[in-house]
């Protein structure tokens, strides 16, 4: 049931603790008025298991689950022998092969949409980016000299096929890794082969009785997480960029005021570029806008939320209507016609929400289907039959909308879409007698360092909070930072994605910023797009100056408010890539342990990055600065 009982009334959060954005808390208040349950009362209704959260459980074999004390962690070991460090390691290492699993088939069926428009067996898409082709298809030695984009893209195609399916070997994109971080990767032995292979003997070796020494489960785990950034997440973004446009600076306005009370609403929300794009036809076809247009509705108001909204925003402006835990909350609104999804961070709990307030919500892939939503299949070979369907759907909605309407005024405009290309393109290019700008800011002190901020939202820590807290202080430190996801949302709805907000940064950083009239903060787009990151730190080691490898470079990465085991897998790759990178809310390890110990020390010494952990983002920020200014000491740039 989701309304609520009144038992639950008198405990209930306080909507501003519950969020930073204004329209999310409007929403959970008029929730909470409508008798409808979101994430954020559930979160309080349920604690989390301690034993879990510490991940001294086990339940990898059905003679457990075994749970160890995290009090006193090396008194007990599980009924096969396991000890803490073998199933906090194995836990851990199941998260990197889901999150791995999830960006790698995502990218597969970005590769496979790619390999039928070029065999033309899919009509409706093309290679819009024509550019980028040639350019991928050189990164990868690919002759592209007086040949056709087919014959480049078959190549292509068949190259890129063995980032998921090689059994020996190298990964393709294994080419752009710097020189001394992949030595480091192939003394260790964990170059990535095929992203297939990897997640396989991932979960081999965690199965009951396989792998019992935490530092080769770990070991393991750094080659699947490098999978997924240097694989599965690459060709995602890559495949993307090629089939859909690179994404080039565009003005957008971001937050719930997106939506238009006379205007049919519908929201994408999901991780896939290819619905949302053919959606943007569909909504642009005379005939159903004139249809809306019977309906009594001004016309139709298509806005993204989450991942695929981060890409179809940087790509081509769309409107953004909030991140992961603002999904429920907008449906409160009354004003969604219809919430279309397809993979990954998309709750159950939409369905009874969207249930209350008579919104369709409609689950299009294969692969998710949620129970209560209305099933429209998204075949790629005919993509408007179900965006034609959708839209029908939510003009019929709009036609019968039988509940007020209330829409949060929030909206704030800022500039986004900066892909790899376009950050080189600003702040590098042509070499200066020196360095490339970006490097001679670094080096000069102007830029302190870069840093990632990325991942979810949780509804366990106050909505966007952190992120707010962390990206002040790092840009106020003169650390320019990159964004992607949910954590590019949440930066944006606070005013900082706009160049006026160079007067946040300190006197190095806007000195850059005014010069170059951008924001302090760079929007590179979705989780997948945090391959984008791997590629500018690849390019700042290539452009000289700051060492031979990712490790060297004044650089580190955070997930604030993470909550998904796509996460976890980032968070692994930034680290085995090189990257010092800290989490907040949780972390699941037990201190003082042997595990927790490799992760945040003994990787380090093996010339991979480091974990970190605080759940305070002012914390935080010191840490990653701290590591900045040691980096930067290591180079002989501290003056
Ligand atoms: Fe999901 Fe990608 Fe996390 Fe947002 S940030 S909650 S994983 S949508 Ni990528
Ligand atoms: Fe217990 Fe070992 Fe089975 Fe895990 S694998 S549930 S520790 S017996």
């Amino acid at each position: 049931m989701n309304k609520k009982d009144d038992k639950n009334t008198k405990t209930m959060m306080d909507p501003k603790d519950c969020t930073a954005c204004d329209s999310t808390a409007q929403m959970i208040t008029k929730a909470r008025k409508d008798g409808v349950v979101l994430a954020f009362d559930r979160a309080e209704d349920m604690k989390p298991c301690p034993i879990g959260a510490d991940s001294a459980c086990c339940k990898n074999c059905f003679m457990g689950p075994c749970r160890l004390n995290a009090r006193d962690p090396y008194k007990k070991v599980g009924v096969c022998g396991a000890t803490i460090d073998t199933i906090m390691a194995r836990n851990f290492a199941r998260a990197v092969a889901s999150g791995a699993a999830a960006h790698t088939d995502h990218g597969m069926a970005m590769l496979e949409l790619f390999r039928d428009v070029v065999n033309g067996k899919i009509l409706d898409y093309e290679i819009k980016d024509s550019f980028k082709l040639h350019s991928v298809a050189k990164s990868l030695d690919i002759e592209t000299e007086g040949r056709s984009d087919q014959d480049i893209s078959t190549d292509l195609y068949k190259e890129l096929e063995r980032t998921y399916t090689q059994v020996d070997g190298e990964m393709p994109f294994v080419k752009r890794v710097p020189k001394g971080t992949l030595e480091t990767w192939r003394k260790l032995g964990i170059v990535p082969r095929g992203a297939m292979r990897e997640i396989m003997e991932m979960m081999h070796r965690t199965h009951i009785g396989v792998d019992q020494h935490y530092e080769n489960i770990t070991k393991q785990a750094n080659r699947t997480a490098l999978s997924d950034g240097w694989g599965g997440s690459m060709v995602a973004t890559e495949i993307s960029d090629i089939l859909f446009g690179t994404p080039s600076p565009v003005e957008v306005g971001v937050n719930m005021g997106v939506l238009k009370e006379k205007m049919v609403n519908i929201i994408i929300h999901g991780h896939e570029p290819n619905l949302f794009e053919s959606m943007v036809v569909s909504v642009a076809s005379p005939t159903l806008v004139q249809a809306a247009k019977d309906a009594g509705a001004d016309g139709i108001n298509l806005v993204g939320m989450c991942c695929s909204g981060a890409e179809m925003m940087s790509r081509h402006g769309i409107p953004h209507a909030g991140n992961f835990s603002s999904t429920e909350a907008i449906l409160v609104t009354g004003a969604v016609d219809t919430m279309a999804v397809d993979i990954q961070c998309i709750k159950q709990g939409l369905a009874e929400v969207a249930k209350c307030y008579n919104t369709p919500l409609i689950t299009t892939n294969t692969r998710a289907h949620i129970e209560g939503a209305v099933h429209i299949e998204f075949n790629d070979h005919l993509p408007m039959e179900c965006t034609d369907e959708i839209v029908i759907k939510a003009i019929s909605r709009f036609k019968n909308r039988v509940h007020p309407i209330e829409i949060p005024k929030e909206v704030k405009t800022g500039i986004q879409g900066f892909s790899h290309e376009y950050v080189q393109y600003m702040l590098g290019g042509t070499f200066r007698g020196g360095y490339a700008p970006l490097n001679e800011n670094i080096i000069n002190g102007r830029i302190r360092g870069v840093a990632g901020v990325v991942g979810c939202t949780n509804p366990r820590t106050k909505q966007d909070d952190s992120h707010i807290q962390l990206v002040k202080e790092l840009i106020k430190n003169d650390v320019l930072v990159l964004l992607t996801g949910c954590a590019q949302i949440a930066i944006a709805k606070a005013g900082l994605a706009s160049p006026e907000a160079a007067h946040y940064a300190g006197p190095g950083l806007r000195e850059v910023c005014e010069t170059v009239g951008m924001p302090p903060v760079l929007g590179l787009g979705s989780c997948v797009d945090n391959s984008r990151i791997l590629i500018a730190a690849s390019a700042m080691v290539a452009q000289g100056g700051l060492g031979d490898s990712i490790a060297d470079l004044p650089v580190a990465g955070a997930a604030p408010e993470y909550m998904s085991e796509k996460a976890i897998s980032i968070g692994h790759y930034f680290v085995a890539s090189g990257v010092y990178t800290v989490f907040g809310v949780t972390f699941p390890i037990v201190e003082n342990t042997k595990f927790h110990n490799l992760l945040f020390n003994g990787l380090e010494e093996q010339g991979l990055g480091k974990w970190g952990f605080d759940k305070d983002p002012i914390e935080m920020a010191r840490k990653m600065i701290a590591h900045i200014d040691k980096k930067r000491k290591e180079l002989g740039i501290d003056q």
